[in-house]
């Protein structure tokens, strides 16, 4: 089963939105394998986003990540990756549909709440750096009334 790398930033935190994102996976059907309520330093930080690194918004991208607690979760699924994305909307919120996480919370791309992996690969990355334990193993009783 298809596993994805979720982190509800420090803006997502503050504003008290972590239930309503947690609930939105959960009520899709998703699995929850990971969670921590963490800070992260500059060092992580520059890391996680390590492929963005010659940007110009990158040092700004990193003190945002940086401010404040953010919430790191690995979601697992079918398709999760995709859907994730989807469940979470567009990356600059001007652009996101209604519906979606940013969509419906978020105004300004630099203050857009969560991120998700983009790719496989990406999820793989982001799981073995945020969770170098691996995903919590335990199974779901109703994942027959999800999955035929
Ligand atoms: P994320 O990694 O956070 O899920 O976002 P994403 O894949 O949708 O977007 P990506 O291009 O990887 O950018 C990562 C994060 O950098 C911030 N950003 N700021 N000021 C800007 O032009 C700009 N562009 C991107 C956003 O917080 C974005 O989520």
């Amino acid at each position: 089963m298809e596993q994805t790398f979720i982190m509800i930033k420090p803006d997502g935190v503050q504003r008290g939105l972590v239930g309503d994102i947690i609930s939105r996976f959960e009520k899709k059907g998703f699995y929850l394998k990971g969670m921590k309520f963490i800070n992260v330093d500059r060092p992580f930080a520059e890391k996680h986003y390590e492929d963005l690194s010659a940007k110009p918004f990158f040092s700004g991208l990193v003190d945002y990540i940086i401010s404040g607690p953010v919430v790191a979760m690995i979601w697992e699924g079918k398709n999760v990756i995709l859907t994730g994305r989807k469940i979470i909307g567009a990356t600059n919120p001007a652009e996101s549909a209604p519906g979606t996480i940013r969509g419906d919370y978020a105004i300004e791309i630099g203050r857009n709440i969560i991120h998700g992996s983009d790719s496989a690969e990406g999820a793989r990355k982001e799981i073995a750096l945020w969770f170098p334990d691996g995903p919590a193993n335990w199974q779901s009783s109703v994942h027959h009334w999800i999955y035929e």
